[in-house]
C-alpha cells in the first residue's frame, strides 16, 4: 500500500530539514519502506480537506490505504512497529526505546521550542529579552540531564532505535543556537544521526523541495 505524507510546500526554513516531515522522511527510510509526499500551502493546511487529516491544520500527516495519522511521535511509532530496524524485539529494550521517543518529545522538545517562541514569534515583545536567559537556562538544565546520562555511548539504550531518531532531531533544532557546542557528546551524538545514510536520504529529499531558487 502507499505510503503518503505531508509536508510544506515552502518551509520556512529553506531546507535545513527543520520541518517535521524529515523526521518521518528519516524513519521511512531506516524502515526501507518507500514513500510519496504530497506538498501543502499554508492557506490549504487550514481548510477542511487538510484538517480531516490533521484536526490542528499541521504537516505532518501519513496516509497508508484507510489509515490516517498525524503527529509525528504517533506516525514513527506506527513505522516503527510495523517495520524492522527502529525498535528491538526484546520487550523491555523495546519498552526502553519508546520510553525515549517520549522523553524526546515530552521533555526535551518542549524547552526547545520555547527558544523558537521567544526568539522568533515573540521576538519583537518587551518581555522577550527579559525571557531569553531563562528559556536558555531550561534547555541547559534539560541538556545536562540528558548528557550525564548518555556519557560515551552511541546511542541512548543500546541500539539505535526511534527514540534516538526522535531525540536526534529535536536536538537539530539547537544548533543555530550554539547551545549544542557546549555538550561535546550530544553534538557527536547528533552528528552520528546526521551521518546514518538513512537520514542523509531524508534531508536530500526535504531539500530537493525546498532550496532556494539560485
Ligand atoms: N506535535 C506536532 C507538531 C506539528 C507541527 O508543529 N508542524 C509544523 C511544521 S514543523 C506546522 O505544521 N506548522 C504550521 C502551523 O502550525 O500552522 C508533531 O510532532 O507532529
Amino acid at each position: 500500500m502507499t505510503i503518503t505524507i505531508t509536508a510544506f510546500e515552502r518551509s520556512p526554513d529553506g531546507g535545513k530539514g527543520l520541518a517535521r516531515d524529515t523526521r518521518v522522511r528519516w524513519a521511512l527510510e531506516e524502515a526501507g519502506q518507500p514513500y510519496e509526499v504530497r506538498l501543502v500551502s499554508f492557506s490549504a493546511m487550514k481548510e477542511l480537506a487538510h484538517l480531516a487529516l490533521h484536526p490542528f491544520g499541521q504537516i505532518p500527516t501519513y496516509q497508508e490505504g484507510d489509515l490516517a495519522l498525524f503527529e509525528t511521535g504517533a506516525i514513527v511509532f506506527h513505522i516503527a512497529e510495523r517495520h524492522t530496524g527502529l525498535l528491538p524485539e526484546e520487550l523491555n529494550a523495546r519498552a526502553r526505546a519508546i520510553t525515549w521517543m517520549f522523553a524526546a518529545l515530552n521533555t526535551v522538545e518542549l524547552p526547545i521550542l520555547d527558544l523558537v517562541t521567544v526568539k522568533i514569534i515573540e521576538g519583537d515583545k518587551p518581555w522577550s529579552k527579559e525571557r531569553l536567559p531563562l528559556v536558555m537556562d531550561r534547555i541547559r538544565a534539560c541538556l545536562d540531564r540528558l548528557s550525564a546520562r548518555l556519557g560515551s555511548a552511541d546511542w541512548l539504550d543500546g541500539a539505535f532505535s526511534a527514540g534516538d531518531l526522535l531525540m536526534v532531531s529535536v536536538l537539530l533544532r539547537l544548533r543555530m543556537s550554539g547551545i549544542l557546542d557546549e555538550y561535546r557528546n550530544l553534538a557527536d551524538y547528533v552528528a552520528r544521526g546526521e551521518a546514518r545514510p538513512a537520514y542523509q536520504r531524508a534531508f536530500a529529499s526535504q531539500l530537493a523541495v525546498n532550496a532556494p531558487n539560485e
